[in-house]
């Protein structure tokens, strides 16, 4: 029997209020964009499918976190369980970008010892004549963090898909390569902390979903 999907992933969306997150993950999720969007209380939370490869499809827990510092203390539960990330910043407020680095730390040291696959994300990209930060020095932020860089609209759809589906397979490259502690959705699998693909396909004889929570970091 074909499994519905392969692997759940949670992924956790972060950045300062108001940069879009919410905009993003209900044009990813739900495929609309609507103008007025009230600040995030604490964390809200999605869901989707992606197919990153014919016939193989992942479900994506996607938790939309509150960017007002009131809320930190209730956020910084959900780095603990995120295997990938979208840290975003708005193109039109520079101090959104100033904030990344900021970000994350605050991810990093709340994940250790593991880590979070970020992808950076310079969102509302449909504002071009109010740009205050260069696709070239974004880029070069990215780089240095060794992350990947995509401008997106939730406003005008652009690169919504795009986005979720690199990081998606980003991640998927991760556990086939088994650089993943994984923790299996089936209680009677017992399966050792670090397993490979291989191996966990030989156990069960066929697709089994599981829940990919951690990375190690390599
Ligand atoms: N032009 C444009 N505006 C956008 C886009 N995405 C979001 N916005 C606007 O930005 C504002 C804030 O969007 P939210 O998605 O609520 O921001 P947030 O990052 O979730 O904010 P918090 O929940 O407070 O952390 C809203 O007025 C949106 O209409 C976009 O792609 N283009
Ligand atoms: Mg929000």
């Amino acid at each position: 029997m074909e499994a519905i999907w392969l692997y759940q992933f949670r992924l956790i969306v972060i950045g300062d209020s108001t940069v879009g997150k919410s905009c993003l993950i209900r044009r990813f999720t739900e495929g609309r964009f609507a103008q007025v969007s009230d600040p995030t209380v604490g964390v809200d939370f999605f869901s989707r499918l992606v197919e990153i490869e014919p016939g193989k499809r992942i479900k994506l827990q996607i938790w939309d976190t509150a960017g007002q510092e009131r809320f930190r203390s209730i956020t910084r539960a959900y780095y603990r369980n995120s295997v990938g990330g979208l840290l975003l910043f708005d193109i039109t407020n520079r101090r959104s970008f100033q904030n990344v680095h900021d970000w994350l730390e605050e991810a990093r040291s709340h994940v250790q010892p593991h880590s979070i696959v970020f992808l950076l994300v310079g969102h509302k990209c449909d504002l071009e004549p109010q740009r205050q930060v260069t696709r070239q020095e974004a880029e070069k932020l990215a780089g240095a963090y060794g992350m990947r860089y995509v401008e997106t609209s939730a406003r005008d759809a652009i690169n919504v898909e795009h986005a979720f589906t690199e990081l998606t397979k980003d991640i998927f490259q991760l556990v086939r390569s088994s650089r993943l502690k994984i923790q299996c959705l089936s209680q009677e699998l017992k399966l050792s902390p670090v397993q490979s693909l291989a191996s966990l396909a030989m156990a069960t004889a066929g697709p089994i979903n599981l829940f990919i929570i951690k990375i190690f970091c390599t």
